[in-house]
């Protein structure tokens, strides 16, 4: 099996605070260079292996590419059955995916936010006030149901789950990359997120300073403060 990643993207770093927590070391990882250096990529590169041209992108080795962060956790899941990271019952199940399509749309509506509201995605996608601002209005009301259904001391139960590599990748993300801390009214995900960022597995990636540099300061940037 082959991971087309990158180490510190929400959607990739998923996969790599999952890898890291579950102990798994076979599969090859290929590390790309996305998005400030397409000019380095082999030509058709990334649409060749994904039609919606991101990642993380996994080659199962048995002619499947899947192309979507979700679909490739629940994959490995299945694959590799312990540390079990999904849930032992029915409901455990249901509730990590309950959990981890909250943290998602989350995720989606901060991307919203970013890309309009960013000086970094400037030249990339069309600066818009209403867009970011529907965009941090949908995250923060999406952050509030997790807090809401957050059962501890994860996300969604006693033992970590894909749920908690899904919001921590985005928690983490937007704490660190843009300048956006948890809302305040959110004290369960909060003390959470620091818990888990003293992980060994869940040590914060190193950004690309000249994009960091840009993107660090998104609420002052949109005069939008959660
Ligand atoms: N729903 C997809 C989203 C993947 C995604 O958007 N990844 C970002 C990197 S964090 C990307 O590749 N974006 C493409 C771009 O910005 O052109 C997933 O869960 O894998």
């Amino acid at each position: 099996m082959k991971l087309y990643n990158f180490p510190w993207g929400p959607y990739p770093r998923r996969l790599t605070l999952y890898l890291a927590e579950k102990g798994i070391t076979d599969i090859e990882l290929i590390e790309v260079e996305f998005p400030h250096r397409p000019e380095r990529w082999p030509e058709g590169f990334l649409l060749n292996l994904n039609p919606a041209h991101s990642l993380p992108v996994l080659d199962t080795g048995n002619g499947i590419l899947i192309g979507q962060s979700i679909a490739i956790l629940e994959y490995l899941e299945e694959r590799h059955r312990s540390p079990n990271m999904l849930g032992r019952t029915l409901e455990e199940r249901a509730r990590t995916r309950e959990l981890m399509a909250i943290f998602d749309e989350a995720t989606s509506f901060f991307g919203l936010w970013a890309r309009h509201g960013s000086r970094l995605n400037a030249e990339r996608h069309t600066p818009s006030a209403e867009a970011a601002s529907i965009g941090a209005e949908r995250f923060a009301s999406k952050l509030r149901v997790g807090e809401a259904k957050f059962v501890g001391p994860f996300v969604a139960g006693s033992r970590i789950t894909i749920a908690d590599c899904v919001a921590m990748a985005l928690i983490e993300f937007a704490d660190r990359f843009y300048g956006v801390p948890v809302p305040a009214d959110c004290p369960k995900l909060a003390g959470w997120y620091q818990r888990l960022s003293d992980r060994e597995t869940m040590r914060s990636p190193r950004y690309p300073e000249e994009m960091l540099s840009l993107a660090y300061g998104l609420p002052e940037q949109t005069r939008i403060f959660l």
